[in-house]
């Protein structure tokens, strides 16, 4: 049996990384072989491109098609090193973020041609689509408070993407859930604003319904 695909969107501070932690220590528990990666980054090419998206580490303004081509190198490299080499062997995959983002952030924020990105995160992908998707709803301000609330208590910085304006990030929100309309069979979209293990507990039972 080839493994199943579950990505993790949402915007900032929505707790794609709690939730996917928490989601794969309990689908362990079941004897699931589970692979946990982000994007941009999960391999050393990604990461590395992940270093020049988040933090202008070569110093220079990012244009816009040069930003997505970034993006979807990191998920090409992704998709063949790791991804698809995993559910191959039949070990199921949490990523998190993946297409969704770069619609949402570079199509619906940006304002990229939605048809030309579609095409372009066929290309990285190998043409292969998630088989569920689990969109954390998120308030921005809530979110970014989440963010500040981290900040204060570690050294972490704010990245490229959080230093956008408000109205940057409500577009991202929107644009989810566009996305969310045009594959509902895909898509589940769920409140984070509820606590940690309220929304773990839902996603555990959206993932017992739609793959288990
Ligand atoms: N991007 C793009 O533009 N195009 C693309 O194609 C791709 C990405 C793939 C990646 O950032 C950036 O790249 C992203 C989009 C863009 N923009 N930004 N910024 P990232 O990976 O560094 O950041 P992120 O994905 O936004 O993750 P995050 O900010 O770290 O948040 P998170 O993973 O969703 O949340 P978390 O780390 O689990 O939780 C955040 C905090 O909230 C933390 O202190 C938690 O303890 C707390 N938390 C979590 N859940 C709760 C609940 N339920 N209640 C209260 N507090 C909570």
């Amino acid at each position: 049996m080839p493994g199943i695909l579950i990505t993790f969107e949402g915007p900032e501070g929505s707790g794609k990384s709690t939730q996917i932690r928490l989601l794969s220590e309990k689908l362990k528990e079941r004897g699931i072989e589970i692979l946990c990666t982000r994007e941009p980054g999960g391999t050393k090419t990604g990461e590395a491109i992940r270093n020049i998206l988040q933090h202008d580490e070569v110093g220079e303004v990012l244009g816009d098609r040069a930003e997505l081509l970034l993006f979807t190198a990191s998920r090409a490299q992704l998709m063949n090193q790791m991804i698809i080499p995993s559910l191959d062997k039949g070990v199921w995959v949490l990523c998190d973020r993946f297409i969704d983002s770069t619609m949402a952030y570079q199509g619906f924020a940006r304002g990229m041609d939605i048809n030309t990105l579609d095409a372009v995160n066929a290309f990285a992908t190998y043409e292969r689509k998630p088989d569920l998707t689990i969109l954390l709803d998120l308030d921005v301000e809530e979110g970014f408070r989440r963010l500040e609330q981290r900040y204060s208590e570690g050294a972490e910085t704010h990245d490229r993407f959080e230093r956008e304006a408000r109205d940057f990030h409500r577009r991202v929100r929107e644009g989810y859930h566009k996305l969310a309309e045009r594959e509902p069979e895909r898509f589940r979209i769920l409140d984070a604003a509820d606590s940690v293990d309220a929304v773990a507990s839902t996603i555990w039972n959206v993932v017992e319904e739609a793959v288990l």
